[in-house]
């Protein structure tokens, strides 16, 4: 079938009863001990959550339904022959498991089409925010002004029974991610460019459509890059508007969704104060400086990482292959040479190594996206594959609600001195 909603519901059966095995036959078992570190160190790696779309491990690195970057660069099927994955692949698989054909691929991008119309008075939110408002701010507004269409929560309303709910909530998702770069690009418009709308091109792929919307397409890559871009919450029955808008929310600090921007302004305070080219020398005393100021090196470490982030290596290899010669990517090529001994040297750093901020920006510089603010607009776009199919499963396997449990210090002292 080329259908996603067939391919899925056949995927269900199987799925629900492996989850019935482990609950029946290791219910009793244990994944790990927590450590007070741990939950005073923001849950660092305690394993306490089934997520069926990604796994990222330290030294390996992330893997969605088991294929690495690279393997799925090769696998799924490309916006062009040989091009880079289409995004439409990358949600079959990650709602599916199973890697799609460019007809399943291409279903999507046509399911998704019919869904992509923006309602007129999300719009009519958008403009009436002031200038200056964040782009991630916009992104959570113009979903939750989404979410008085949720059909999710009409069923619940309506008394859906609890084995149902996993149809609107799959409807909901698929209207919100077709609806997403519509939405981003009229963030991007209103926030750049004046306001002046451009129609989607119904010839257009889902990604393309993001970049001709934004009036991106600068330059005939510029699609295959939101592509490779793109390719990288709910348990209340909080229906997929909220659930993702909370998300998004939660992702824009600088330390994490936000670090695209804060790695582009710093590279930017590089290029001011040293030139395009500057020796390794001052690129060490620039480190130590931001580091002696109280400020992280943004684009390098990660909370679980332990190596180079594979992202990187995705974006390192476009470049490469697109913009050899461009002074922002060999700036950044230098950094990648100077940076991670420096923060060795700190001997406080666990990761050292360059994650996906480090990288991201200096594409979409090249480009002509040089709004660095809007940035973490397209990660959001890009996340809502993963969590929105996620999301799906959560409620189709019938998930209860997430409450992992917090203690006072004295409570924790108490536990301590018991054990
Ligand atoms: N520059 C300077 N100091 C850093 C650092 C960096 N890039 N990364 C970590 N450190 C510091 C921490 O600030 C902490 O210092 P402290 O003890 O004085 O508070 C110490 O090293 C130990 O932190 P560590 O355990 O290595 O890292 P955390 O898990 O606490 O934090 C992030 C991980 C990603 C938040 C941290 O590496 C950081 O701030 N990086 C810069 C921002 C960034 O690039 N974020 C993107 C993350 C990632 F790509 C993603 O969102 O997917």
């Amino acid at each position: 079938t080329t259908d996603l909603k067939a391919a899925f519901m056949e995927a269900i059966p199987q799925e629900m009863e492996r989850l019935k095995m482990l609950k029946k036959e290791h219910g009793a078992a244990v994944l790990g001990q927590v450590t007070v570190e741990q939950a005073v160190g923001g849950m660092r790696g305690i394993p306490a959550l089934l997520w069926e779309t990604s796994l990222l491990d330290a030294e390996e690195g992330i893997r969605f339904r088991g294929y690495s970057i690279p393997e799925l660069q090769e696998r799924l099927p490309g916006a062009k022959p040989g091009g880079e994955p289409l995004p439409e692949g990358m949600l079959w698989l990650l709602l599916t498991g199973q890697i799609p054909t460019a007809e399943q691929a291409h279903g999507v991008t046509g399911m998704l089409r019919e869904r992509s119309a923006v309602p007129a008075h999300v719009q009519q939110v958008l403009a009436a925010l002031p200038s200056g408002t964040h782009p991630m701010t916009q992104l959570c507004t113009a979903v939750l002004a989404l979410q008085s269409g949720s059909k999710f929560a009409a069923a619940y309303d309506q008394g859906v029974h609890k084995s149902k709910y996993w149809e609107p909530v799959y409807e909901d998702s698929m209207d919100l991610i077709a609806k997403l770069p519509g939405i981003a690009a009229a963030i991007y418009r209103n926030t750049y460019k004046g306001g002046a709308r451009i129609e989607p091109d119904p010839s257009l792929d889902w990604a393309a459509n993001l970049a001709h919307q934004m009036g991106a397409r600068l330059a005939p890559r510029s699609d295959e890059l939101l592509c490779v871009k793109i390719a990288s919450v709910g348990s209340a029955l909080s229906d997929p508007y909220l659930s993702y808008a909370a998300g998004m929310a939660g992702l824009a600090g600088p330390l994490h969704g936000l670090a695209n921007q804060e790695t582009l302004r710093w590279v930017h305070g590089v290029q001011q104060e040293l030139g395009e080219s500057p020796t390794k020398e001052q690129l060490r005393d620039y480190v130590w400086a931001t580091l002696k100021g109280g400020k992280v090196v943004p684009g390098f470490g990660h909370a679980v990482l332990r190596k180079t982030d594979p992202r990187y290596t995705c974006l390192r290899g476009f470049a490469q292959r697109h913009m050899p010669e461009y002074p922002l990517f060999r700036l950044v090529s230098i950094l990648y040479e100077v940076v991670p001994d420096i923060l060795m040297q700190t001997g406080k750093v666990k990761n050292p190594y360059p994650n996906v901020d480090a990288h991201s920006g200096v594409l979409l510089q090249y480009y002509g996206i040089t709004e660095e603010r809007f940035y973490t607009v397209l990660f959001g776009v890009s996340r809502a594959l993963g969590v929105l199919s996620q999301g799906i499963w959560s409620r189709t396997l019938g998930l209860p609600i997430e409450r992992p449990k917090s203690l006072t210090i004295d409570a924790m002292l108490q536990h301590v001195a018991s054990n």
